[in-house]
């Protein structure tokens, strides 16, 4: 047999960034995030006399993923299996377009699917949060939330909740980043004056922002938006050694916004652990955005996306 899930990529508006517990990814800020369209990771998972990862086509260390795939196997009363895994994004991977968000959740979908286990979701929303506290998310679609200190993530809003929301990605490198977001977040706890600030303004942070999207304010959740990435990058400027993930573009990217919403557009940027800038906007707005941010900072390329499906897997039958 063959287990297959395809996952989506879990864009946050407001941001996890730092841990309660590292064993088990447990988060100390709250998140809520949005399951994208268009972009995925497609896994598919077979029974294997050892425990290998291929993605896009290139065999993985297994150190990353052994403690992962361990967990699975006993959630899912796999123990003794191995479990040949291969998986691939259409996206940039590991360049903070949240591939570990989608690659853990299709991940763990695709060993359920195997196991033939009929576990609900907020149980393969723990799972997955045992690879990638992000991957608790987009096992839904639409809007969800991963609260601080969570085992699993819940769905906030459904698919369709939004029809005019979309998200235009602005690709500023292609690469994959040079400190991936675990060891990041774990340097911003240990060593930022600003970190225990960030958690404590957090929660306040997030009611807002979820009480902003129930009434679809564009007014009042850009902002927030804003805020939640901005504080998260106080953290990492004021780690030791300081985190820069952005970019010459990345900068100018966030002025021309500054500039655009004074020009009338309803456009607002959030950023993750890359140099990458993510701009939240109404669907009649996405392709002017587009030519004026091409315009005004040549030479990226640019992916629209809008709320998308959560996790989907399904089993064929295949070699053993
Ligand atoms: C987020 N990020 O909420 C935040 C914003 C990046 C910046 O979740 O250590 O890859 O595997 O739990 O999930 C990226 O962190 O970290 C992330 P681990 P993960 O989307």
């Amino acid at each position: 047999m063959k287990g297959h899930a395809v996952a989506g990529p879990s864009l946050a508006l407001i941001k996890y960034w730092g841990k309660r517990s590292t064993a088990d990814n447990t988060p100390a800020t709250g998140s809520l995030a949005v399951t994208l369209s268009g972009l995925e990771s497609r896994t598919e998972v077979s029974f294997d006399d050892r425990d290998s990862v291929v993605v896009n086509g290139e065999e993985q260390p297994i150190d990353r993923f052994l403690p992962f795939l361990d967990g699975l196997k006993a959630g899912l009363d796999l123990e003794n299996r191995g479990l040949a895994v291969k998986s691939t994004n259409n996206f940039p991977t590991a360049a903070g377009l949240a591939s570990s968000s989608s690659g853990f959740a299709a991940l763990a979908g695709a060993v359920a699917a195997l196991a033939g286990s009929e576990a609900p979701p907020s149980k393969l929303s723990a799972l997955a949060r045992l690879g990638s506290g992000s991957a608790t998310r987009p096992i839904y679609g639409g809007f969800t939330v991963f609260d601080a200190g969570a085992l699993a993530a819940e769905p906030e809003q459904g698919e369709s909740f939004w029809p005019d929301f979309r998200v235009v990605l602005c690709v500023v490198r292609e690469g994959a980043k040079a400190t991936s977001s675990r060891k990041g977040m774990e340097s911003s706890r240990l060593t930022s004056p600003y970190y225990q600030p960030w958690v404590d303004s957090s929660p306040a942070l997030l009611a807002e922002a979820r009480n902003a999207l129930s009434h679809r304010d564009w007014s009042r959740l850009g902002p927030l938006v804003r805020q939640s990435y901005l504080r998260m990058f106080g953290t990492m400027f004021s780690s030791e050694p300081p985190l820069i993930y952005w970019q010459p573009e990345s900068l100018a990217l966030i002025q021309t916004l500054e500039a655009l919403r004074r020009e009338g557009f309803t456009a607002y940027e959030t950023m993750d652990a890359g140099p990458q800038v993510k701009v939240f906007c109404p669907a009649a707005q996405a392709v002017e955005l587009v030519a004026e941010l091409d315009r005004r900072v040549p030479g990226l390329r640019y992916l629209t996306a809008a709320p998308g499906p959560g996790l989907r897997t399904w089993r064929t039958p295949g070699e053993v």
